[in-house]
Parts: structure tokens; sequence; C-alpha cells
């Protein structure tokens, strides 16, 4: 707090103070979430999908909830999906942390360089995902390998481009989790963040220039938002009532800053949409029947022509940011267990259990499946070659396809780096 009395040095004016957000928790701090405010999934109202952003005022300070403390399905926003599409979501969201884990484990045994898990919010990709037509264009960012899973995506292709092996239909060119598929409406991941959301919103406008009926959404991390295109792509979306949804996952952390440095101390993330005038909605990311439920509304809204929605998803990362990153330096270790909306998968399968749709038995049965399944595709990709063995696509085709004709520069480089393989390894090199 600013010293009352303090004030500039040679006057009797009041000293200016900057204020620096600091994390409520650190290392060793007992962690205690009680300021988080968590409303009833009971007796929550779910507006008309026509109304106006200035009626929705109250849903960016709101946090959308279906499945109650009792593990049933309350409110308005129940999307009342049968059990048959409740085991899909829960298997998808079960098969992202499988492949989560062995990616994980993958590098850690040096077999890529580089992965990045979704532990704790594969609700937000894969229930949204499974909201959205299959052809509906997405532009995610890195922690939604949920939509790809859900959209049937081969694992075998995913593990590809993770090794960066002589299969990798991206040649190697991307960092590994960097995919693209245009089969699967999947546009290609950037390490530059934030891009992807005016990407997402030209994508839409184009698509209503086109009188098309595909709409587009993207996906963005809160501490993104605090990136220019961000704000550009809100103010694009308005503008044109372009037909797209705009998903930020608060996760509450950006690495080692808290989500505080994106501006989580003065406001919600969903309350951004107030002040673009955009319909906006705070979601409990944890919870895969609210996740749905708000996706689907944002997305029938978008189709008939209503306009963009910014959601919130309020969510938790429980895992490091990546693969380089070690979280015990820079936070509680018991945040994790704390976090008081729980484990998306282990919600949904109580939900599913309670409704007498479901038991242990069968769960463990999944689980061991998805492993089974992911462990397999590893083993198919291995085939063609992991981290360091030399098997990845030929080093002369990384001047291809860039430019239909190679510009002069790029040409010498060519030649340039072929001289200095030739002089490094005078006996050649393998490819
Ligand atoms: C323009 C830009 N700035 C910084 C980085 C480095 N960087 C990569 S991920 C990341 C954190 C992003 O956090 P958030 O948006 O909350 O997404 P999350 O990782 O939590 O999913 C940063 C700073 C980058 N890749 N691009
Ligand atoms: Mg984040």
């Amino acid at each position: 707090m600013a010293d009352k009395a303090a004030t500039t040095p040679g006057s009797n004016r009041p000293s200016l103070e900057l204020h620096v957000p600091e994390p409520k928790f650190r290392p060793g701090d007992a962690v205690d979430f009680g300021h988080i405010a968590i409303p009833s999934a009971e007796g929550q109202k779910r507006p008309d999908e026509a109304s106006e952003p200035r009626d929705l005022s109250e849903y960016p300070y709101g946090l959308v909830r279906v499945l109650g403390d009792d593990d049933r399905a309350h409110g308005e926003w129940d999307p009342k999906l049968d059990p048959e599409t409740l085991r899909t979501m829960l298997r998808n969201m079960a098969l992202v942390r499988a492949f989560d884990e062995r990616m994980f484990r993958g590098q850690r045994q040096g077999k890529t360089s580089f992965y990045m898990k979704c532990t704790g919010e594969e609700a937000t990709s894969v229930a949204a995902a499974m909201a959205l037509a299959s052809d509906d264009m997405v532009f995610p960012s890195y922690r939604q390998q949920g939509i790809l899973i859900t959209r049937g995506y081969d694992l075998v292709e995913m593990i590809n481009q993770i090794y960066s092996n002589k299969g990798d239909k991206l040649l190697g060119r991307q960092l590994p989790i960097m995919y693209s598929s245009r089969e699967h409406s999947f546009f290609s991941i950037s390490g530059n963040l934030a891009t992807q959301t005016p990407q997402a919103v030209g994508w839409a406008m184009a698509s209503a220039i086109k009188r098309d009926s595909r709409i587009a959404a993207t996906w963005v991390g809160e501490g993104s938002t605090a990136e220019g295109d961000f704000h550009s792509a809100c103010t694009f979306a308005t503008v044109y009532n372009a037909p797209v949804i705009l998903n930020v996952i608060n996760n509450q952390w950006a690495i080692s800053s808290f989500s505080g440095f994106a501006g989580a101390e003065r406001t919600t993330f969903a309350a951004r949409a107030l002040g673009y005038g955009l319909a906006g909605l705070r979601v409990d990311g944890n919870d895969a029947l609210a996740v749905y439920a708000a996706q689907a509304w944002a997305a029938n809204r978008a189709r008939a022509n209503g306009g963009p929605t910014l959601i919130e998803y309020f969510t938790y990362r429980a895992e490091g940011h990546s693969t380089s990153d070690d979280p015990s330096g820079y936070r509680s270790a018991t945040e994790r267990e704390e976090w008081p909306l729980g484990d998306p998968i282990n919600r949904l399968k109580k939900h599913l259990i309670a409704i007498g749709e479901w038991d242990e038995e069968r769960q463990a049965e999944m689980d061991r499946e998805a492993a089974e399944r992911v462990k397999a595709a590893t083993k198919e990709a291995e085939k063609n070659g992991i981290l360091g063995h030399g098997m990845h696509h030929p080093f002369r085709t990384m001047f291809q396809d860039v430019y239909e004709e190679l510009p002069w520069h790029l040409k010498e480089q060519a030649e340039q780096a072929r001289h200095e393989r030739e002089v490094k390894w005078p006996e050649g090199k393998p490819e």
C-alpha cells in the first residue's frame, strides 16, 4: 500500500506509485482459493441466443455451470446430451490425457525436443469442438490438441509431426505440436501468440462475404489477450458482426506470469466483451457440459447472423507450461489440489456414474484402451524416425515449397548451406 505521507521530493504533492501485480501464492505457500466466487449450477438462466450484447452484461461476471456438487446436470444451460454422446466426450478427453502422458514421457526419453500438455483443460477443446460442426474452421493455440483428437485426426500423423520424422507432413518446418490440417478445418498453429485471433475473424468475415454457412472459432490463452492482435480481432469482429467465436482459455498462468499481468486483478477476461459490444460469457472451463452449452449458444448465434461471442473459460493449467518449464520455481505445488473447479474428466465421469450410465470398471477399461491406442500409434510413428536418428526429411527440402520461384537470396543461402555441409562432412552426411 502507498505510504500516504510520501510526497514528491522538493514538493508537497503526493508521489505516484506504480502497481506491480503479485500472485497470491508462491512456492511453499499454503493455498486458499476462498476468494474465488463460484456460483451454484442450480437455477442458472440461459439467455436468448439473439440477445443484444448490452442485455447480457451480467454474464461476463458470472460463471456458467451445469454440473452441480451432486454430479447432476442443472439449470437452463443443461445441453441434455444423450449418454452415448457424453461417453464419447469422456473418451475423447481420456484419449487426450493419455496422448499427453505418452508424449511427455517421449520428450523425457529424447524422442522429441518439445511437448505441451493440456492437463486439466481437456474440456475446453474437446467439448467445444463437439459443439461445433466438423467443418467449422478452427484457429487454435498450441494447447488444443483436443480439437484434432475430437475431429478424428490420425494419432500417427500427430506423432510424426511431434517427432519431425520422415512421415511429418509439415516436413519438419514447424515446432513439435504446431499441427496443421486443412482436411480437419484446423488452421496452422503459430508460435506468435494471438495472431490466430485476427485470422479467425478475417476468415469468418470472408465466409460471410461468400454467403457460406461455416463459422470460425479461435482459442487464445488469457496471457495472450494482452497482445494487440487480440484487440484488433475484437474490433473487427464487432464492426462486421463476424460469425466467429473468440474462446479465451483462462488457465491462470502464462508460463511463469500469473493472469494478473494480463489484467485479471481488475476484471474478468469475459468482461473485455463489454467494451467492444460483443456478447460475452464466462464459463466453468472444467465443466464439460457448460463448455459444450456455451459453445453451442455462441455457434447458434453466429450461424443466425447474431454476431460474435467472446467466451472466457475459467480453468487451471495443472502442469508445466511445456516440457521446458518447471512450475515449482514460481507457484505453489498445492494450487493444483486446491483448485476449486476440480478435474474435467473426473467431473464428467462422476456425472455419468450418477445418472447410471457408467461405472469404475468401464472407466478403467476405457483408460486402458486409450493408453493402448496411443502406444500402438507411437510404435507406428517411430518407424518413421525419432529425434536425432537422422530419419527426417532431406535437408534440401528446407528451401522448397515456400515460394513458387526461389528468390535469389534464398538460392544463395541454399548454396552456402550445401557448401558448409560439404566442408563439415567431406565424406558426405546422410540427408
Ligand atoms: C508474441 C509472443 N510473445 C511471447 C511469446 C512467448 N510465449 C510463448 S507461450 C507464452 C505464454 C502464453 O500464455 P497464455 O496466453 O496464457 O497461454 P497458455 O500457455 O496458458 O495456454 C509466452 C509468453 C510468444 N510465443 N509470442
Ligand atoms: Mg494461460
